[in-house]
């Protein structure tokens, strides 16, 4: 039997980021130094078969510190946790490491510098979501003030107009984002912050692939977890820049094929906690069903890498 003809256009640079990769890395390396079992307090990043295969391999994922005994080690994700986790953990002298991506950690130095400057920060940010409680956590209750949207602007009550800077979660929408802070420097002129936004170099070129070819198809499908930020945001820029369907897939059982039939060109990228093996199971689930041609849209080439520490340092 014939199958029907499909364009696949992959897109590039998708999936595992420099912060994901030492993430993983790190688990992996405690693992070895420690031996199981290895806690990790929330999930290293936000993918189930990551977070699974750890845990074959002796990781113990847990959401709070309480739930960790003292004799163990433990690896706080990479989505930061505020300074109360750490001071905590050194508190009941237990041996931790901090996987948090160093892009994070900037900005939460960005954050507590502004502090000591005087300033009152403004978080753009996702309520909930552990990389802005993290990073809210730098400074005490009320320093940071939330924003998740334009209309939270108009709200906003601030101590004073003229001491303000803001800061960003690193994985939201490059678009939104923007009118969001054009909406706070129309509001506090004299609001800091830095040149654009916090957002990191990956969820930038993810979400730019992914506009490059949302005109051109006729669905998208993101490789990502439901309770993952960034891959959250590609499938909205697929829909926002006209892609009529646009699905997050977890992995290929999650395809919905009913949804697909008729289609002729889909596009797929993955984001940045998502393992390529499943783009992979993705492409060959399509395979099985069409005659597939492959192109890749190619909108940035990535080269970094963040040194992952050589030795797990055990705190003083
Ligand atoms: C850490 C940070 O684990 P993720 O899905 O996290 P998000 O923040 O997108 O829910 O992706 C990797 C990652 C991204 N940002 C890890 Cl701060
Ligand atoms: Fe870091 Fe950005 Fe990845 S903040 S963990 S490089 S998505």
């Amino acid at each position: 039997m014939t199958q029907p003809p499909l364009t696949l256009y992959l897109a590039a640079p998708r999936g595992f980021c420099a912060g994901v990769d030492r993430a993983i890395k790190i688990v992996e390396m405690a693992l070895q130094k420690w031996g199981a079992p290895v806690y990790v307090r929330h999930e290293i990043v936000h993918n189930k078969f990551v977070v699974d295969s750890l845990r074959d391999q002796g990781a113990v994922f847990v959401e709070e510190l309480d739930e960790c005994p003292d004799d163990r080690p433990v690896i706080f994700s990479a989505h930061g946790v505020p300074k109360a986790v750490p001071a905590a953990a050194e508190k009941r002298e237990m041996i931790y490491v901090d996987a948090t991506c160093p892009l994070v950690s900037k900005v939460h130095i960005e954050a507590e510098r502004h502090a000591e400057n005087g300033l009152q920060i403004v978080m753009i940010g996702h309520a909930g979501h552990p990389e802005t409680i993290g990073t809210m956590g730098q400074l005490p209750e009320g320093e940071v003030l939330l924003v998740e949207t334009e209309a939270d602007v108009a709200t906003l009550d601030v101590r004073d107009p003229n001491a303000l800077a803001f800061v960003t979660q690193t994985t939201l929408s490059v678009d939104d984002t923007k009118g969001i802070v054009a909406a706070l420097q129309a509001r506090f002129p004299a609001i800091i912050g830095p040149h654009k936004e916090d957002i990191c170099y990956a969820t930038t070129n993810r979400q730019a692939a992914v506009k490059a070819m949302a005109g051109k198809i006729d669905a998208m499908l993101v490789v990502g977890a439901p309770n993952s930020s960034n891959s959250r945001r590609l499938v909205e820029v697929a829909a926002n820049n006209g892609c009529a369907y646009a699905q997050l897939v977890q992995r290929a059982t999650d395809i919905d094929w009913r949804a697909l039939e008729g289609i002729r060109s889909i596009g797929i990228t993955a984001g940045a906690s998502a393992p390529e093996v499943l783009v992979n199971e993705v492409i060959d689930a399509l395979r099985a069903r069409y005659d597939v041609t492959m192109e890749t849209v190619e909108t940035a080439q990535e080269n970094v890498e963040f040194k992952v520490p050589r030795v797990l340092r055990v705190p003083a």
